[in-house]
């Protein structure tokens, strides 16, 4: 066996499983990464009271520890956000990638959370896009987190992702690919990559998965994988988007309130 390449996500800690860093790491051990994590929140579920949703910040004094636990200690080829959950904490992590030059680095902002499309802490989304939008390879808002970054009504249709993409792009990053899905107009799931010169887009049938809980951070951690292995961003994107595709088709029951995609059938399909 030969060493793997390395990733570290920022995220937070989705209890049942399903999202944040267990989405993340289970992706990048899927796709032979080494993945490493600084956990920011810790969120869990409540099952005597309809799944409500709790959220337990970690210490920033430790955030910072574990990250340089990471970044000094190990060391990565890439990177990924996830839940950040205070404006503070956009500010860690906006220093920590020009303190130590890091590249390829993917934010994922993480602004809604399934079923409430609503921006949670609206100070952190506006800490996002005025210091991690103009830092980072590529970002993966999805119509929503699109919209707000944008500073557009609403984005739903095709056209209006690709504006939405090319404002987003204006404000420094140097990829966006806003990921389309379910929630968008067409009927067809499609994500829209820019660069600043040329649209691709990334289309794919739109299914009625089971479940999607975890989807929007799966997506982003299998194109920071596939960045992390060498890929470029637009052959990462459309790896990502065939890993995604088929995590859902496989998607599965875990309770009355929730179910999860499937991070092993991408690896399964491809065997
Ligand atoms: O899917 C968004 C998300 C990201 N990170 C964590 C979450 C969720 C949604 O529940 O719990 C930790």
């Amino acid at each position: 066996m030969c060493a793997l390449n390395k990733a570290m996500t920022i995220a937070g800690l989705d209890v049942s499983g399903g999202a944040g860093i267990a989405a993340d790491l289970k992706t990048f051990q899927a796709l032979d990464i080494y993945g490493m994590a600084a956990l920011t929140v810790i969120v869990s579920q409540n099952p005597h009271n309809a799944w409500d949703h709790e959220m337990f910040p970690i210490d920033i004094s430790v955030i910072k520890k574990e990250i340089d636990t990471i970044i000094l200690g190990i060391g990565i080829d890439a990177m990924k956000t996830g839940m950040l959950g205070s404006a503070e904490l956009v500010q860690v992590v906006a220093d920590t990638i020009d303190k130590y030059d890091l590249k390829n680095v993917v934010i994922d902002p993480v602004m809604v959370c399934k079923p409430m499309d609503t921006i949670m802490v609206p100070e952190a989304a506006a800490a996002i896009k005025e210091l991690l939008v103009s830092r980072c390879s590529v970002i993966t808002p999805n119509i929503i987190e699109a919209a707000y970054l944008a500073d557009m009504e609403s984005v739903t249709t095709l056209d209006e992702i690709k504006e939405a993409a090319a404002r987003i792009q204006d404000l420094g990053a140097e990829y966006v690919v806003i990921k389309g899905g379910a929630r968008m107009a067409e009927d067809e799931a499609i994500d829209v990559l820019y660069d600043g010169k040329e649209y691709t887009l990334m289309s794919a049938k739109k299914i009625s998965p089971a479940y999607n809980h975890g989807a929007g951070c799966t997506y982003s951690a299998a194109l920071t994988a596939g960045i992390a292995n060498g890929l470029s961003v637009i052959d990462a994107a459309k790896m990502a988007k065939q890993f995604v595709s088929v995590a859902l088709k496989e998607s599965f029951y875990l309770n009355e309130y929730t179910g999860a995609v499937n991070h092993c059938a991408y690896k399964c399909e491809s065997r």
